[in-house]
């Protein structure tokens, strides 16, 4: 039986002309790649408080990307210009849902916004704009839509110091990956431990640091495994991980 995973959505705006709607999204893209891999995608919208009753019903999750959190989440009493879309709700449902989560052995891949959510639900802080940070340390394009490139095409390199459930998604040193941020880690997660770095140094890539199966990453693999199939790996790796604990939970 394939194992259900849990995505989750981001707000969007639906302007017509007789009205304004605002609807709860999830790109094809995530969908795809977890059906890809051997998933069933459901949509997890953050309209809903019983989080725990939401976990019953999922092998896995995908945290999606998205805006950005509310600098309160990590104790940043200051918001920066540039933090923008902030949502309350979404951000306090992330938090139950990455804590529930682990809590259950629920096994969690995310993306983008989605590190950055493991990062703040356990215990870390976000730098809020990278290229206002004091001391730019490259030339790194962090959102690569600036310099040309398209969404799928790499624009920078990480490399990988894989460790725990890490090594087994990323089996190479080195990898080329797109990016589309302005925010990143600043004070790692202790539960967390940073598996990949940009060359500028900032942290793109993480894992639990015990037994939970937790996978983070800064860049979007689900806009890149169609055209570049090792980005399909790390949704395998979430629907490998997420069949594994349903098989353990089967009553016998
Ligand atoms: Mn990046």
């Amino acid at each position: 039986m394939k194992p259900v995973i849990g995505v989750t959505c981001s707000p969007a705006e639906d302007v017509r002309p007789w009205a304004t709607f605002q609807k709860q999204t999830v790109s094809d893209n995530y969908l795809d790649a977890v059906a890809g891999a051997g998933g069933i995608p459901i949509m997890l919208p953050s309209r809903v408080d019983d989080v725990d009753r939401v976990l019953d019903l999922v092998d896995g999750l995908l945290l999606t990307g998205g805006a950005d959190f509310d600098p309160a989440c990590y104790g940043d009493a200051s918001t920066h210009p540039t933090t923008y879309g902030v949502d309350p709700r979404r951000d306090a449902f992330e938090i139950a849902l990455i804590r529930g989560a682990i809590e259950r052995d629920i096994p969690i891949l995310g993306i983008c916004r989605g590190i950055q959510a493991l990062n703040v639900a356990l215990g870390g802080t976000l730098v809020q704009d990278i290229p206002s940070q004091d001391a730019p340390q490259s030339s790194i394009a962090h959102r690569q839509y600036e310099s040309g490139h398209a969404p799928h095409e790499p624009s920078h390199r990480v490399d990988v110091t894989p460790e725990g459930v890490a090594a087994d998604v990323f089996a190479m040193p080195s990898l080329a990956v797109n990016s589309f941020h302005h925010q990143a880690i600043a004070a790692l997660a202790p539960a967390l431990r940073s598996v990949a770095t940009s060359p500028d140094g900032f942290i793109e890539a993480v894992c639990h640091a015990g037994p939970c199966w937790v996978i983070g990453v800064q860049w979007h693999p689900e806009m890149m495994f169609a055209h570049h199939s090792e980005h399909l790996r790390p949704f395998q790796a979430l629907v490998e991980a997420a069949a594994t604990r349903r098989l353990t939970l089967a009553p016998a």
